[in-house]
This record gives C-alpha cells, structure tokens and sequence, in this order.
C-alpha cells in the first residue's frame, strides 16, 4: 500500500459473523417468524411497538455478549499506524470495531455508525440521542425530558442513513475503497463501490462470497474475515 494516503473501508455484518453475531442473511433474514426488513421499519414500530423494541433488546443483549475477532483487530491496528485518512464505515449497529480499539484517543472519529448504533436510544418526544445499556421494552423515561418514548437510535428501512454528505466527501479524497463482510444488498451503502468507480478510486472487496457488487471490484478475495482482514492489513 505505497502510494495510498486515503483509505475509506465499508464494513456489513460479515465482519461480526465470527463474532457470534447474526448476519441479516444467516439469521435468513426471519426472527419469530419476521422478516428484519419488516421489523427494521418505521411503519412496523408504529404498528406494533413491542415487537420492535423486543427485537432490539434482544439484538443488543446478543451483541453485549459477544467479543471482537482478528478482522476487528486488524482494522484497529491499521486506525492505530496508519498516518493517512481512515474512515472505516459501518452498517453495523455492533460495537465491535470500538471494542477492538478502533478510532480510541482521536478527537474525530474515524467509525462512523451509517445505521446507528444498539448503544443509543432515541426519544421522538425530544429528538435527543442517549447512550443506553439496558431494555427498551419496558419503556423507560428518556433522561432528558422524561418522556416514555425512546425507541433505538438506528436507520431502519426508508429512512435516511447517518453522515451521507461526510462518506461521500471521503469517497472523493480515497485512493482506496476497500469493502468488507457485505453482501452489497441494501443501498446506499451498496452503491459506494460504483460512486468510487466513477470516482477512479481502485476498489477491494473482502468477503466470503461474491458479493451482489462484486463485478464492481478491481480486486475481489473470498474467505472468512478473520484471515482475510489480517492478510491485507498485515
Ligand atoms: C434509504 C439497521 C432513502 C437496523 C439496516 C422501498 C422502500 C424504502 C426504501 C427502499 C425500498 N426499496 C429499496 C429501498 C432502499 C433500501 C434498500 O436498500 N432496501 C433493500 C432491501 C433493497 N434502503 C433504505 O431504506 C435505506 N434508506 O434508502 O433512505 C431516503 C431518502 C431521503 C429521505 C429519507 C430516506 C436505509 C437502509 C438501512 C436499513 N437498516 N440496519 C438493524 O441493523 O437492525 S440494514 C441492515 O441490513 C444492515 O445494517 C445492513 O446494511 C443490511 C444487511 O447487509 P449486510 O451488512 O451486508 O449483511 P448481510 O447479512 O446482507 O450480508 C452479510 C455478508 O457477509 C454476506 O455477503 C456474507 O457472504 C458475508 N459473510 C458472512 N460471513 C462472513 C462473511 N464475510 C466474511 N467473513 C465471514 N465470516
């Protein structure tokens, strides 16, 4: 990696599968009988609350239980030597790339959450975004104007993923764009790997299988993460 200064990396819940924890295509997309795009939804929480906020609190619970894996680890000692730009982009609501020592003692932040995070709630009364460890379903007061209304602090289907204007400003100063442990099935994330092709950034998918974007790719290698990520970083 001589000549690269920039590097943006897309990373889905392949990254975490070693992890223990669920991909959406693992878990065949079904929980209780759901399909997660049916459940991941505004309209599904305004039709049944408790539903969804029984599926975060179980998914937060999962991910409380679960450590990080050598494609985690890799990626934080690449933040922790890397003298150029890093934006490492997750769909991820997991905290693993934080766990792993990712983006620790930068004033900015270089895991950026485009889907938001199981660690925070957010109440619809107030707008205001809470850290929050514990469960939803009981509806607990929103700690800043006290009202029973927090729902979790993560993009569902239909609404609009976090930070698009700063991903795509980093897109455009990348001299690599590297994909990790996605199936490049839900937009806008999937169409990175094109708007960096337009852009002449060289592009690298790391995964276990081809992804849906995989003709995208100058460069595609197939395997677990946890070999893979180490292999290219190291
Ligand atoms: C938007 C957070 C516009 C929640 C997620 C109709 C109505 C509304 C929208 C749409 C529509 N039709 C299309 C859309 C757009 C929609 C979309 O793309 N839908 C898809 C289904 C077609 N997108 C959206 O709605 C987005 N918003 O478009 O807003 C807008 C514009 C203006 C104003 C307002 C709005 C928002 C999408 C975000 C949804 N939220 N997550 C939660 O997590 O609970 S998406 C969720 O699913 C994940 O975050 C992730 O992004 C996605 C799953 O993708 P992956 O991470 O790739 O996981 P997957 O299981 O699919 O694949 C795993 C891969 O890993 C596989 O390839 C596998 O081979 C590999 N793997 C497995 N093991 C390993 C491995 N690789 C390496 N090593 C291993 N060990």
């Amino acid at each position: 990696m001589t000549d690269i200064r920039n590097i943006v990396i897309l990373t889905g819940a392949g990254i975490s599968a070693e992890s223990g924890i669920d991909t959406f295509r693992d878990a065949g997309g079904l929980w209780e009988q759901h399909k997660v795009e049916d459940v991941a939804t505004p309209e599904a929480f305004a039709r049944d609350p408790d539903l969804v906020l029984r599926f975060y609190d179980m998914r937060r619970e999962a991910i409380q239980t679960k450590q990080t894996n050598p494609a985690h680890e890799a990626l934080a000692r690449l933040d922790e030597h890397w003298d150029g730009d890093l934006l490492i982009v997750t769909q991820n609501v997991d905290d693993l790339h934080e766990r792993a020592g990712s983006q620790i003692g930068l004033e900015e932040t270089r895991v950026l959450h485009m889907h938001g995070t199981h660690l925070n709630a957010w109440c619809t009364a107030c707008d205001v975004r809470s850290p929050w460890r514990t469960t939803l379903i009981d509806r607990p007061a929103c700690p800043e104007c006290g009202e029973r209304a927090l729902r979790p602090d993560v993009v569902w289907f239909g609404e609009m993923p976090y930070e698009m204007e700063r991903i795509y400003a980093a897109l455009r100063e990348a001299d690599l764009f590297v994909s990790i442990g996605t199936s490049g099935a839900v937009y806008p994330a999937a169409g990175f790997v094109q708007e960096a092709k337009a852009l002449g950034v060289p592009t690298l998918e790391l995964n276990l299988e081809p992804s849906q974007g995989s003709a995208w790719f100058d460069e595609a290698r197939h395997g677990p993460a946890s070999a893979l990520v180490p292999q290219w970083v190291d």
